[in-house]
Formats: structure tokens, sequence, C-alpha cells
């Protein structure tokens, strides 16, 4: 049973990727939030790494369908999404680590701008502005960078991605993934 604060959550979630608002996250959604994407990032869609992130979205969304849609009318419903989301986040942790885990991967080599294997202040923050998060960018990055280093780590984004997931507190840091 998914709690109530989750379930708000993950219908937040929903809506947002809803783009359209017709009730169902299809194809047309889902082309128009990596468009959106790249643009967050500053990353020309032709470009190599433009493709790259193109192609893990795509992968990204290939498997989110197929373990939500359960009708397979490809398209997701908001019931589909709001209980098949809370599976995923919840339940067998392979779960997670093979639908959400490269979705996080792959914002986390597009805010890099710099691919020095490290997100820092300034590359989040342009990252956060570009979504509308920037008022927040700094707060974030403090309880993301657990180990104080000054720069978020991708096991530290996966970690506090996880945590938004799954976590009943209405106040996890995990809101730089919905903008
Ligand atoms: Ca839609
Ligand atoms: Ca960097
Ligand atoms: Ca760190």
């Amino acid at each position: 049973m998914v709690a109530d604060s989750l379930t708000r959550k993950y219908d937040k979630i929903f809506k947002l990727y809803d783009s359209n608002r017709n009730g169902y996250i299809e194809k047309a959604d889902v082309n128009r939030m990596k468009s959106q994407y790249l643009m967050a990032f500053d990353v020309p869609p032709t470009s190599e790494k433009g493709l790259a992130a193109a192609e893990r979205w795509d992968a990204f969304w290939a498997a989110l369908t197929s373990s939500l849609d359960h009708d397979q009318d490809r398209q997701v419903s908001r019931e589909e999404f709001l209980s098949g989301f809370g599976a995923l986040a919840l339940g067998d942790p392979g779960a997670f680590d093979a639908v959400l885990r490269p979705l996080i991967e792959t914002a986390f080599t597009l805010m890099d701008t710099d691919g020095s294997g490290s997100v820092s202040v300034k590359e989040f923050r342009r990252f956060q502005h570009a979504v509308g998060n920037g008022d927040q960018a700094d707060a974030v990055i403090a309880r993301i960078d657990q180990d104080g280093d000054g720069v978020i780590s991708l096991d530290e984004l996966v970690q506090d991605a996880r945590e938004f997931l799954t976590s009943t507190e209405p106040d996890s840091s995990g809101n730089w993934l919905l903008g």
C-alpha cells in the first residue's frame, strides 16, 4: 500500500509528464519532455551528447511504459502510473536500478557539462535555473552533497532521487527531479 503523501508526489510527477494534459502519458508527451530536457541542459539534440542522451531517454521510457502500461494501449493512465510507479520505487530494488537509475545517470552526464565526473555547484545551479528552480539550487545542493566535498557525485544523486521517491517526508530534497 502506497502512503498518501507518496501518492501525491507521484501524482505531481504524472501531471508533469502528461504535458498535453489528456490524462495519459503517451509518445507525444515523452517526445516533448525529451526536447525540454535537452534544452534545460543546453545540449543541441543533434550533438553526440544530445543523441546519446536521447537514446537513453527513449530506453528509459520504453522500460517505464512496459512496466506500467498494463492494458498495453501504449499510453499510461493516471491509475496505471500511480500504482506502477509506487511498485517501481518501493518494491524490488532491482526494478529501481533497471528503470530509474539510467535516467538519473543520463541527467548526471548532462549536468556535468565539463565532463569532470562530478557536478559542481555552478553546474547544478545552471541546470536548476533552466528548470525554474534557481532560487532553491543552493539549499538543494547542500542536502544532496552528503559527504560535503562541495560537488555532487553520481552516487549522491542516485541516493537523493531514491530518497525522494520513497520518502514520505514532504520536504525531501529530490525536487530537482521535477523542476
Ligand atoms: Ca498526455
Ligand atoms: Ca563537472
Ligand atoms: Ca559530494
